[in-house]
């Protein structure tokens, strides 16, 4: 029996913001996904809820109000856990967001871990998030940065992954699950076996993976792996740290106040359990509980369905694309390995310059280096034109989207 495809005009009702109009009457079609997602009405209402009715710190007081607040905070933790199938709550950090998560670990882990000419190994399709970190470290302990490089279709080379690995100072290997200019999935399973093979921790950068498909801890078996709330339907400013339970006991604490402690004395301090060891202050409480209304109405899609649907409009996109007139595009042109986010370059058309005359069409689309300058400049572009896609996006988007690129095309006489 054939699966039902996803009542996408459905979705499209439960985010308001798909009904605006641009540049006076143009219907907003909105593929800029990889940067951020839309929300749905659950999402916005959780947050009004929260404010209206039981706003307040959590983990500290015991009047109502601060029970019910800790109480939703903690459920978005066990979705969050279910979600990507950890062992325990106990793995699972909130950050502002992904960049934090790996700062948290090249703070934290890192710090204690890595010294003079040990290696961390990264791939030449990292966003500046899992690039910049790891300069800082190296500057700091004198370690030395690595990169795996990717063929011209845009794939890992994993003959130089192995090559790197062979080498027994590397200490850590930290790689995008997928890329956000590329859309290239990596093959992270193969990856973190190599490297376990070689008693080598792997960090997992799950920034565009963990919103799009079905991302299962236990099974990658990463030791450590961030992502971002806002890429997957939930609010800007919380990001998600997985760290395997038993590497995150023997982690210091990143940033030291309350509720990452149990006892402060004058010249000592006892740490708080995990995983509130690592999430000192207030924490950004409304954001989190609307995160978890984002994991609901993602579960109850089912990203088995999110995964199909992206795979089925970036297939037509790319065709599309392809056949219009001086386009290249970038990345697998396989659909089966890569996500849903396609990025080209026409004619001599600066990006920055499409996406104002994509702009002026009422569609919302990327351009520029899309912070991974280190990809740009093997790819020998100073930057590309992306679009990306979510759930609520449509052929039809991607035909009034061709139907612009289109014009532009004659409008610069390619
Ligand atoms: N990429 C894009 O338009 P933050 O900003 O911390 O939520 O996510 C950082 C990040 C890390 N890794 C990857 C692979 C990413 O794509 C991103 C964010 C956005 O492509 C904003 S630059």
């Amino acid at each position: 029996m054939q699966k039902a495809a996803l009542d996408v005009s459905k979705i499209r009702q439960d985010f308001p913001i798909l009904r605006r109009k641009i540049n006076g009457n143009k219907t907003l079609v909105y593929l800029d996904n990889a940067a951020t997602t839309q929300k749905p009405m659950s999402v916005i209402n959780a947050i009004c809820n929260y404010y209206m009715n039981y706003n307040s710190n959590i983990h500290r007081a015991v009047h109502q109000l601060a029970e019910e607040a800790t109480l939703e905070y903690e459920k978005t933790r066990e979705k969050v856990a279910r979600f990507i199938n950890a062992r325990s709550t106990d793995e699972i950090i909130f950050t502002r967001n992904a960049t934090e998560a790996i700062n948290l670990i090249s703070y934290s882990w890192a710090r204690t871990n890595i010294r003079k000419d040990d290696k961390v190994v990264l791939t030449e399709i990292e966003h500046h998030s899992n690039i910049v970190p790891w300069q800082i470290l190296s500057l700091e302990k004198g370690s030395i940065l690595e990169y795996v490089g990717i063929d011209d279709n845009g794939y890992l080379n994993m003959e130089d992954y192995k090559r790197h690995l062979q080498s027994n100072k590397v200490k850590l290997i930290s790689v995008s699950h997928m890329s956000n200019v590329l859309g290239t999935i990596v093959p992270v399973n193969e990856i973190i076996k190599m490297a376990h093979d070689q008693s080598v921790p792997v960090l997992v950068d799950g920034a565009q993976s963990v919103p799009h498909m079905p991302v299962d801890v236990q099974d990658m078996d990463c030791d450590f792996m961030a992502f971002s709330a806002h890429k997957m339907l939930g609010p800007t400013g919380v990001g998600v740290l997985y760290v395997k339970r038993e590497i995150l006991n023997e982690m210091p604490p990143f940033i030291g106040g309350g509720d990452m402690i149990k006892e402060v004395h004058k010249n000592e301090t006892k740490y708080n359990d995990l995983p509130y060891k690592f999430e000192g202050g207030t924490p950004n409480i409304a954001d989190v509980i609307g995160f978890g209304a984002a994991i609901d109405y993602l579960n109850k899609i089912g990203m088995d369905k999110v995964r199909e649907h992206e795979m089925d409009v970036t297939n037509y996109a790319i065709e599309a694309i392809a056949g219009v007139k001086g386009v290249s595009i970038y990345g697998p042109s396989n659909a089966d390995h890569r996500g849903g986010v396609v990025s080209f370059n026409i004619g001599d058309i600066h990006p920055h310059d499409l996406a104002t005359i994509m702009n002026d069409h009422g569609i919302a689309i990327r351009s520029g280096h899309h912070c991974a300058q280190v990809l740009m400049e093997r790819l020998d572009v100073a930057a590309t034109s992306r679009t990306s896609f979510y759930i609520y996006n449509t052929k039809e988007e991607v035909d009034t989207f061709i139907n612009a690129l289109d014009q532009a095309r004659r409008l610069f006489r390619i």
